[in-house]
């Protein structure tokens, strides 16, 4: 029979990785809902309460900050409740560079499988705001899946998928509607017992229904979207994993206004693989070796962005994503010449995300 502990994901490289601890009489879990300083963590006896230890809010690096989804050892407090002592090895992290500060990266979800990456066909569909999360999902090393919501609401939904997902570089994309059901079997089919997937996108596009959907109950809040400008009104303020009838487990976020690129280059790299890979093949016939195809007189990438043979859509975009990465380090270094910072980087409160 699976364990409370497998059935939330728990595998023997995980326990591997729990021994040392166990050593020092503290009980594994997994972080299912967090709160500003506070979580709830699922172990073998159940959901328990737990805050953060002290030692390790000082300790916690950049990105060490436990988060949902997290694999955590926690000592048990006399009474009730627990202390998260450490948090152990993930297999991703996806983290995004807080809103409105730019030296600061937060983490949004740890040990995550796949990243559906929501967004609706009832509001002005724009492939260009998924490419940030495309390029987060790829750098951390997740399985992303796009999914377009409220089919039922919208006209031409059946061509959406391929127009979207052409516009991404090839990237999966499904079309839904969690109110007539439409494509909701194939993305359970996408889950599997165990498997993590994390629920990404701006508010109202019908995260939290996807959840309920596949739930078969209430499980997330959700709320109408407003009518004046079809902006979500976000209702979901916290992270929280929810265990399926399948085995599945969601990981319900709330809705992002921004997603700022944090340490991305890789990601974005792949998020443009197709694109890179025409101008590579352009370049060699530029007339100069070292074309940055900028301005440079017989650049064969300008000519094909002129012509229409390179989307220049999604050239400019990932001029501008590019441009927007080399910013952050780059300033960071500039504040600091030759200090690594030492001092752990404001994690800002995890629970709302604006
Ligand atoms: N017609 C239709 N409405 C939908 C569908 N999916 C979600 N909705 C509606 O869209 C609104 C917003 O849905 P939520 O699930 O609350 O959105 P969310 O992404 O969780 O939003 P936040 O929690 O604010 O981030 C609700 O009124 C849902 O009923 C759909 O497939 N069709
Ligand atoms: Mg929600
Ligand atoms: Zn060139």
């Amino acid at each position: 029979m699976t364990s409370l502990l497998e059935s939330y994901g728990w595998t023997p490289e995980r326990q591997a990785d729990f021994a040392p601890h166990a050593g020092r009489g503290l009980l594994p879990g997994r972080i299912v809902v967090q709160q500003r300083s506070h979580a709830r963590v699922m172990t073998a006896e159940g959901e328990i309460a737990a805050s953060l230890a002290g030692r390790l809010t000082h300790e916690a690096g950049e990105r060490g900050f436990p988060v949902t989804g997290d694999w955590v050892a926690c000592a048990r407090r006399p009474g009730e409740g627990a202390t998260i002592q450490a948090v152990l090895p993930r297999s991703s992290l996806f983290v995004r560079r807080a809103a409105g500060q730019s030296q600061t990266v937060q983490s949004v979800a740890a040990n995550v499988d796949l990243a559906f990456l929501v967004t609706s066909l009832n509001a002005d569909l724009n492939p260009r705001r998924l490419e940030r999360y495309l390029a987060m999902a790829l750098e951390s090393g997740v399985r992303p899946v796009v999914v377009l919501t409220k089919a039922d609401l919208a006209t031409g939904a059946g061509s959406a998928a391929g127009t979207v997902s052409s516009a991404l570089g090839g990237v999966e994309t499904l079309v839904i509607s969690a109110k007539d059901g439409l494509g909701m079997e194939a993305l359970a089919g996408l889950l599997s017992p165990g498997l993590t997937a994390v629920l990404l996108g701006s508010s109202g596009a019908g995260k939290s229904t996807i959840v309920n959907a596949l739930a078969g109950e209430q499980r997330m809040a959700t709320a109408a979207i407003r009518d004046s400008d079809a902006h979500g009104r976000h209702t979901t303020t916290h992270r929280e994993i929810v265990l399926l009838p399948s085995g599945a487990l969601l990981l319900d976020t709330p809705g992002m206004r921004e997603l700022g690129l944090w340490d991305a280059q890789a990601g974005l790299s792949a998020a443009f693989a197709d694109l890179e890979a025409q101008v590579e093949v352009l370049a060699a016939s530029c007339r100069f070796r070292d074309c940055r195809h900028e301005s440079e007189p017989g650049c064969a990438v300008r000519i094909a962005l002129e012509d229409g043979r390179l989307d220049r859509e999604r050239w400019q975009s990932r001029e501008k994503l590019n441009a927007e990465l080399a910013r952050g380090p780059d300033r960071q270094r500039r504040a600091s010449p030759g200090k690594t910072r030492r001092s752990p980087p404001r994690i800002t409160g995890p629970v709302v995300d604006e």
